[in-house]
């Protein structure tokens, strides 16, 4: 069975990562998503860099949770038959046992140079960061996806969208596209579609099939289901 698995914040919600458009939405008085922007990052690239050293540093203190787990497991059962999909750019998905994810708004632990593009593994703050270590600029920046930019992994992801037998999106409020996109895509091609989400997301009426609830609850509930069938 060919599937693919897209997450967001929700999922790491139970592991203490606040989701974007949650409760208050605000970082020190900014809402989040202005915060990560190009246009936030070229008017004030300190206050962009201390939201995200601040992210980057408070990884440190949560742990995955079952819902990353239980993908691990489906992971295992399913090898290259699951393409699993990540907005997060935490590393739950990693530390839960699930090795081959495809980040597609990029890594916290990670930098990007604005100058050469070089990708260099990152720990703590980047803020007065040395420069790039590749071409010597002094032109770091996180290696995430802002509004503007283009995501991570798109022909990879359309590819396996397109030979998708189940498409699962997990705690994504449906809001941030192309990934909102993925469902009406993946359901064009026969996908059968299924929303794992607290509430009811933007885009449930695009599913086929949608469950409210903790992603600690309903993930493990779904891939054992998956598991059976694919199993039987
Ligand atoms: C639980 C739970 C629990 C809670 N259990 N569930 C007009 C129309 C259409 C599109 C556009 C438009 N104007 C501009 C655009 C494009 C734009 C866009 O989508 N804008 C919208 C605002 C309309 N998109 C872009 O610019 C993207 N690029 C692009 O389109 O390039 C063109 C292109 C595409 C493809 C090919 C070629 C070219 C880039 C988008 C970049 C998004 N970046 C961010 C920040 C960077 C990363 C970071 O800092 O972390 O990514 S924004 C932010 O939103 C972050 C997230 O990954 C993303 C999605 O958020 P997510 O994960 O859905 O979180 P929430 O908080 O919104 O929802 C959480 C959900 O979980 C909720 O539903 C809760 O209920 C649920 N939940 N607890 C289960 N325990």
């Amino acid at each position: 069975m060919r599937v693919v698995v897209l997450t967001g914040a929700g999922i790491s919600a139970e592991s203490g990562v606040p989701t974007f458009r949650d409760a208050d939405g605000l970082w020190e008085g900014h809402r989040v998503t202005d915060v990560a922007t190009p246009e936030a990052f070229v008017a004030d690239p300190e206050t962009v860099h201390r939201f995200y050293d601040a992210r980057r540093a408070a990884l440190d203190t949560v742990e995955p949770n079952p819902a990353h787990r239980a993908l691990a497991e489906l992971g295992e059962a399913l090898g290259d038959d699951l393409l699993l999909v990540t907005q997060n750019i935490d590393d739950l998905h990693e530390r839960g046992g699930s090795p081959d994810v495809l980040h597609m708004h990029g890594r916290l632990r990670s930098a990007l140079c604005a100058a050469c593009d070089a990708r260099t593994p990152w720990e703590g703050p980047m803020l007065d960061a040395p420069p790039c270590a590749g071409c010597g600029e002094a032109a770091l920046r996180p290696d995430v996806v802002w509004f503007g930019e283009v995501p991570l992994g798109m022909d990879r992801i359309v590819e396996a969208l397109e030979s998708a037998e189940v498409f699962c999106c997990i705690g994504t409020s449906g809001a941030v596209y192309p990934a909102a996109g993925f469902v009406q895509h993946a359901a064009a091609y026969g996908a059968r579609t299924v929303e794992l989400n607290l509430v009811p997301s933007e885009g449930t009426a695009y599913f086929a099939d949608s469950r409210h609830g903790p992603a600690s609850a309903l993930v493990p509930a779904w891939v054992a289901e998956t598991l059976a069938e694919v199993r039987a």
